[in-house]
Order: structure tokens, then C-alpha cells, then sequence
């Protein structure tokens, strides 16, 4: 059985998702945080780089966001969590967008949501954040524009990426992003969060929160996130 490494919130949505689609049993084991347990050596075995998520498959252990939907969408390919096509050109095309939800994106949610992880000096955070802002103005322009023309990310049919710009859009609007900015990105969240296998991710996390909170280790979002869960 396949098991994920998880904290509520984080991109390991993106991956619990994915699991959650395929509809096989899975484990889950939650990394507190605000313990430091992602800094601890048991987990810095798993994932050497202390971050979420990780996920122990039947071949071994995968890290990387990308990672884990490209070998999860090819071993159940009945999941349809990419669209499959032997043309390596179009291949390439999908692997683009997920690069440029982890690469590009993703890095200027942390700098929007924690400019503390960037820089020491707190004074620095606020800087850190409008640029990041300013920056994210213009790379999810092309997010926009594919939302604005087709109901899923890539085009009439869901797959994991749409799971993916979900999670950012929580994560950026969660944390005051200008949000009427973006109304097919913020469509389209709706959409993908009324996906059951959302849903089923985000029961997890709440019980996840749950136990959380009862160990006094719940991080408190400094902004309501509109999501009730
Ligand atoms: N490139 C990694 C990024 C993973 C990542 O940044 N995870 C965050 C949560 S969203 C994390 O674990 N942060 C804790 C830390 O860096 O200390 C991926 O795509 O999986």
C-alpha cells in the first residue's frame, strides 16, 4: 500500500488528490510541523530535504510534487490524472505545466505567503511579499487565459493539474491575494475543490487539524482562508 507524508495545507494536497482519484487504499502519516518533526532525523531519512510531501510507493520512496504525479498518472493510467498520448512534443507540453506550477509558482507562493523562509530579517518580509505579488500578477496571467477558454486546466477533461492551480489559489487567496484580479483561476477553484477526491483530501486534512489541535500544534493561518472544511 502507498503511503503519504503530509502536513494540512501544504502541496501535498496536490498528491493526496492524485490518491484520492485512483480510489486504492492509502496511508498517510502527518509531519507536524510546528513539532519541527520535518527537521527530525526518521523523516530526514524519508525526504533528506525536510519538506512534504513524500511517498513511499511499491519501488521506493519519491519526493518531488512532480515527481509523484507523473509516475502515479503513468502506473494508473485507468485514473486518468494526465491525458495519456505517445507524441513526446505533447508529453513535454503537460510536464511544462507542472513545472510551472512547482518551479515557477510554487517558490513565489512561499515568498507571498512566508517571506520569513527567504529572508532573516523580518524587516525584509513585506518587500519580499509585493514583489512577489507584482510577479505573480504576470506569471499567472497564462493560468488566467487557459481557465478563461476551457473549463479544466488542459482543456474539457480534469486532471491532477487541476488539483495543482487549486492548491496555489487556495494558498495565495488564503493568504490575501487579490483575488477579482484572476475570475477564471477563482472559477475554476470552486470547480476543483467540488471535486470528490478534493473533498476526500480535505477531510483527511481536517482530521489531520483535528489531531493537530489536540497536540497544541495547529499553525493558525494568519488570513481566513474562506474555505470551511
Ligand atoms: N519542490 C517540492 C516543494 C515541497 C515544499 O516546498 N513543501 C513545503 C510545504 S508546501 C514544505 O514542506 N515546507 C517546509 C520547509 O521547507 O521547511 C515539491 O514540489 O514537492
Amino acid at each position: 500500500m502507498m503511503k503519504l507524508w503530509f502536513a494540512p495545507n501544504t502541496c501535498a494536497r496536490v498528491t493526496m488528490t492524485a490518491l484520492e482519484e485512483i480510489g486504492e487504499e492509502f496511508q498517510t502519516s502527518l509531519v507536524a510541523f510546528m513539532a519541527g518533526e520535518h527537521r527530525r532525523p526518521d523523516y530526514l531519512a524519508i525526504n533528506p530535504s525536510g519538506k512534504v510531501p513524500a511517498l513511499e510507493t511499491p519501488h521506493g520512496v519519491l519526493v518531488q510534487t512532480g515527481a509523484m504525479l507523473t509516475y502515479l498518472a503513468e502506473t494508473h493510467a485507468g485514473a486518468q490524472l494526465l491525458p495519456a498520448t505517445d507524441d513526446p512534443f505533447e508529453r513535454a507540453k503537460i510536464r511544462a505545466e507542472i513545472f510551472r506550477c512547482s518551479s515557477d509558482l510554487h517558490p513565489l507562493v512561499t515568498r507571498f505567503v512566508m517571506g520569513v523562509m527567504i529572508s532573516t530579517d523580518t524587516s525584509d518580509v513585506p518587500r519580499i511579499r509585493a514583489k512577489a505579488a507584482e510577479t505573480l500578477m504576470q506569471q499567472l496571467a497564462p493560468v488566467e487565459a487557459q481557465l478563461a477558454r476551457s473549463e479544466w486546466y488542459l482543456g474539457d477533461r480534469w486532471s491532477v493539474l487541476d488539483a495543482y492551480v487549486a492548491w496555489i489559489w487556495f494558498r495565495l487567496t488564503g493568504n490575501g491575494f487579490d483575488a477579482p484580479a484572476f475570475p477564471a483561476i477563482s472559477a475554476h477553484y470552486a470547480r476543483a475543490l467540488a471535486r470528490p477526491s478534493a473533498q476526500a483530501a480535505l477531510a483527511r486534512e481536517a482530521a489531520a487539524e483535528k489531531e493537530l489541535e489536540a497536540r497544541g500544534l495547529l499553525f493558525r493561518p494568519q488570513f481566513d482562508t474562506g474555505v470551511r472544511q
